[in-house]
């Protein structure tokens, strides 16, 4: 008995792994093991005999049992600790820097024309980019034989077969924005409505999709001296020097009187310098509203008037901030993102000069 004592409490000691362990477990302890077989031979011994062995048998497979529980225990903390070693990380390292993006020029600009008429009083509107053909053409004066329908490249939605409604259309201006301000809240009205709209061109000077800004003051007594006040307190604002406007007659089907309004410039070697020199460069159209418009929004045209404009938020943002190509505006180049993109703590704001 000695012996097997030996024997397994060395075996189980020096044991490499598990699975040896469990070799060991049964030839040992296991149904046919080693001790096993020699507690089935306590049936031929005397019962002096077996008194003495039945208890050191027992103690010795107890002895063996938890040696083996033991050296599992060991075993694995070994692996664990081997483990640990492996997988060791320093959670003190400095993270892997991720570039962080830019603002883009077009939102940069919007920020800075909605800071700029936010201090004169207008709040913002926005409406979808989806409309009907009431909003963007009918309720501002181009009935549907009207030539403008025609000239404004009007990219339409698809109906189905047997559906006779008029096609929505994606909208080609932000007017209808203000139409729908309009018919909700009545007049006094004061907004600027910023966003996208669509026009199927696309060439050196036009992309399908675009940006505006249209505005629209409403009220008792608004001419276009308010209008023309408005705009040059504008432009001097954002381009941070005083800038000359100027009025030339023009026309729209949803103003009237209508005109197209030219900033002063100046061209130096092909670059062209706003708020110095004499030549002129349109920017903008305007007028005073239709009062066909004006009904179509559900405002008495006798007891109220006032004025509209619409300027292009890409043009800006190129003549601004010197950009030369207007397609590359929407390729998504990384290279062109960082360099004409701002920093998203730069803030346009008016007191900051809009832009630092
Ligand atoms: C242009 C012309 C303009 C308007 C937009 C407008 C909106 C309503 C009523 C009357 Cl709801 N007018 N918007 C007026 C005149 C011109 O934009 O060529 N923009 C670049």
């Amino acid at each position: 008995m000695e012996e097997l004592r030996k024997k397994y409490i060395e075996a189980i000691s020096d044991a490499a792994d598990e699975a040896s362990l469990e070799d060991l477990r049964v030839q040992a302890v296991g149904k046919k093991g080693e001790v096993s077989l020699k507690m089935r031979e306590l049936g031929k011994m005397t019962p002096e005999e077996r008194q003495v062995a039945g208890p050191a048998l027992n103690a010795l497979k107890d002895e063996i049992n938890s040696a083996l529980a033991a050296k599992k225990a060991a075993l694995a903390d070994a692996a664990l600790d081997a483990r640990l070693k492996t997988e060791w990380l320093d959670v003190t390292l400095p993270g892997r820097g991720r570039r962080q993006g830019t603002i883009h020029p077009v939102s940069q600009v919007m920020e800075e024309v909605t800071a700029i008429f936010a201090d004169m009083g207008f709040a913002v509107a926005e409406g979808p980019q989806i409309e009907t053909d009431w909003y963007n053409f009918d309720a501002l004066n181009i009935p549907g034989h009207h030539p403008a329908r025609a000239e404004m490249d009007t990219f339409y939605t698809h109906r189905a077969e047997g559906d006779d409604r008029p096609p929505h259309v994606l909208r080609t201006h932000t007017s209808p924005v203000q139409i729908r301000t309009m018919e909700k809240t009545g007049a006094p009205i004061r907004i600027i409505c910023p966003g996208r709209v669509y026009r199927a061109d696309y060439d050196q000077t036009h992309t399908p999709m675009f940006h505006q800004v249209e505005g629209l003051a409403l009220g008792k007594d608004i001419s276009m001296a308010n209008l023309k006040w408005v705009l040059e307190e504008f432009f001097s604002a954002f381009f941070g020097t005083h800038v000359e406007t100027r009025f030339r007659a023009s026309h729209f089907p949803f103003t009237e009187p209508s005109a197209e309004v030219d900033i002063q410039c100046s061209w130096q070697d092909g670059t062209v310098k706003v708020g110095e020199g004499d030549d002129w460069l349109e920017v903008l159209g305007s007028g005073m509203v239709h009062p066909k418009v004006l009904e179509a929004g559900g405002i008495d045209p006798n007891e109220y008037q006032g004025f509209a404009f619409g300027i292009g938020i890409d043009r800006l943002a190129m003549l601004k901030y010197g950009i030369p190509d207007l397609r590359a505006f929407f390729d998504s180049d990384l290279r062109w993102l960082r360099h004409y993109g701002f920093a998203s703590l730069d803030q346009p704001t008016l007191h900051g000069g809009l832009s630092r």
